[in-house]
């Protein structure tokens, strides 16, 4: 088992903190910098800034959406740094938290928005929403509701690569919360005994709901479990983009290598609630603002953008003026589904497995 950061900088156990990782950024973005080009590293900002705008505009007009969505709001660097090591022809599940995954992933604004306003030109023709949509023509397999239920999917995809003989990859995302589920252990068990090409991402934002991960979870971190299923364990700064990128490079290498399955742990956060509902919803007091606030002052965006400054492949108008292209992209995402009708009534039986 690898863990990235020494045994004195992961914490004590049960104890969720952004201090235990913040030693990795430093060598992480060297490592990481020496594989990527100027344009991939500005890909990936744009990314980043897809996701946020996309779930912030989301989120803000959620009364007029059918049903719940869950944003991923702080966590853009764990999406866009994992995606970002995929070729496009790779596979990808998410879970509930469905838009960044996507996003990261390559699909386009428009479709993904119509999809969550329920409207025929959607990624699922309107069928999805916000929690279960996919998008195969991208490789993006799938989010659902039902935590931890797209695990054995992302193993089934693996074994369907080698199966046919290419030497495609899947990316599998998936909560803390998820962590403890049955699907986990029998999805990494079954991918470790057939050295499946199959990268376990654990987006640890340190909470399912209003539990934190510490009351839920024997072990510290969710990347120890890997060693009873004989894969190394990986843990990651979920704030820095490049260390991700590079841990779930080399993971991404040793799958499509015939090496079998790698488990990452991002260590990340949910700067909002679990979910936005329409209405108000009474929320226990299960984090205090000191916490909020830390992890907010390390934002994935801002950090990797000031790194961009730093060494000279970004100014502060280019950053403006990308972000300005992206809100534009936003903008024309929600007419176009505004503007998009819903699905025919003679479409209801369409696309169903009977
Ligand atoms: C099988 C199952 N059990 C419980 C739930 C209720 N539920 C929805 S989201 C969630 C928390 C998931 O937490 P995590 O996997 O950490 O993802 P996060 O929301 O933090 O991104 C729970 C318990 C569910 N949808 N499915
Ligand atoms: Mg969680």
């Amino acid at each position: 088992m690898q863990h990235i950061l020494s045994e004195n900088d992961r914490g004590p156990k049960n104890s969720f903190t952004n201090e235990a990782t913040r030693m990795l950024s430093t060598n992480a973005n060297r490592a990481s910098e020496a594989a990527l080009a100027k344009p991939q590293l500005l890909e990936m900002l744009r990314r980043m800034l897809r996701i946020r705008l996309f779930d912030e505009r989301a989120t803000a007009i959620r009364a007029r959406l059918p049903g719940t969505l869950h944003n991923s709001i702080g966590q853009e660097g764990e999406i866009v740094g994992a995606c970002m090591a995929l070729r496009d022809d790779d596979y990808m599940t998410g879970n509930h938290r469905s838009h960044g995954h996507p996003i990261g992933k390559g699909v386009q604004l428009a479709p993904l928005m119509a999809e969550l306003f329920g409207k025929a030109t959607g990624v699922c023709r309107g069928k999805g929403g916000s929690m279960h949509l996919a998008d195969f023509s991208s490789g993006s397999l799938g989010e659902s509701g039902i935590v931890g239920s797209l695990m054995p999917v992302a193993v089934g995809a693996g074994l369907s690569a080698r199966l046919r003989g290419t030497d495609q990859v899947c990316l599998c995302f998936f909560g803390d919360g998820a962590a403890n589920c049955g699907p986990f252990h029998e999805s990494l068990n079954l991918a470790a005994i057939w050295q499946l090409p199959v990268v376990f991402l654990c987006e640890n934002n340190g909470y399912a709901l209003f539990t934190a991960q510490a009351q839920t979870s024997a072990v510290a971190h969710v990347a120890d479990r890997a060693a009873a299923y004989d894969m190394p364990g990986v843990m990651v700064d979920g704030q820095n983009v490049l260390a991700v990128h590079e841990a779930v490079s080399a993971a991404v290498w040793r799958a499509r290598a015939g090496s079998g399955p790698t488990l990452v742990e991002a260590k990340t956060y949910r700067y909002c609630e679990h979910s936005e509902f329409g209405e108000a919803v009474q929320v226990p007091a299960y984090r205090s603002q000191a916490e909020i606030d830390s992890w907010k002052a390390r934002d994935p965006i801002a950090m990797f953008a000031n790194h961009l400054f730093d060494t000279g492949d970004l100014t502060r108008e280019q950053e403006n003026a990308i972000r300005l292209a992206i809100q534009d992209e936003v903008d024309r995402a929600v007419t176009f589904a505004e503007d998009s009708p819903f699905p025919d009534s003679r479409a209801l039986r369409e696309d169903l497995f009977v």
